[in-house]
């Protein structure tokens, strides 16, 4: 938590907008690590290499999330991406796939702090059977071979769940990390 709240001093939670539609998300996000995940309206999904407000470089990926990902993973090269997703009350997550990663090899750790999230998980296709599991503040997940494309996304937050970020500035609510290799190493 005291690595996330130094990132966003450096890199401040914005809001991302839907390719298309330009509709906002409802969920907030920054980024640690050489590259990070946004989405605008005009140029859709994509890593890019600064903060888009503040043009800065990301700020360096934490050492505890490297550590997870090399204990975790045994996957040949770092992570390049820390996604950070801030969920407040109401904030919530359509089902989609990560799929703007050039490494589709890699699996993706993600790391869940404050609020339990009501996280859904389905197959390779839309609509198909889904399993809904609670993500409680700690849990690490990874997903790799075929999970890591499979179709996932938060339904909501169970809010008042966690007393962990009470105090702090944000009053609640969740952090979701997702380390995610991006380039081919
Ligand atoms: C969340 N997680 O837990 C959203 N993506 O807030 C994701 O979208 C996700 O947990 C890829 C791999 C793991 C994940
Ligand atoms: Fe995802």
């Amino acid at each position: 938590l005291a690595d996330i709240r130094a990132i966003l001093a450096d890199a401040p939670l914005y809001t991302p907008h839907v390719p298309g539609t330009g509709k906002a998300m409802s969920v907030r996000m920054s980024n640690a690590g050489p590259l990070g995940w946004y989405t605008d309206r005009a140029q859709g999904y994509r890593y890019i290499e600064r903060h888009p407000e503040t043009g800065r470089p990301w700020p360096a990926m934490p050492e505890a999330g490297l550590a997870l990902w090399r204990a975790l993973t045994g996957y040949p090269a770092d992570p390049e991406a820390c996604l950070i997703n801030y969920y407040g009350e109401q904030a919530k997550m359509g089902a989609h796939r990560d799929q703007d990663e050039e490494a589709t090899d890699a699996p993706i750790v993600s790391i869940s702090l404050g609020d339990t999230a009501v996280f859904r998980i389905g197959g390779l296709k839309r609509g198909g059977s889904t399993a809904s599991v609670q993500l409680a503040s700690g849990s690490v997940v990874v997903l790799s071979g075929e999970a890591r494309h499979a179709y996932h996304g938060v339904d909501r937050i169970l809010a008042g769940s966690s007393r962990l970020l009470e105090d702090a500035d944000l009053g609640g609510g969740r952090f979701n990390l997702t380390l995610r290799r991006v380039t081919r190493p």
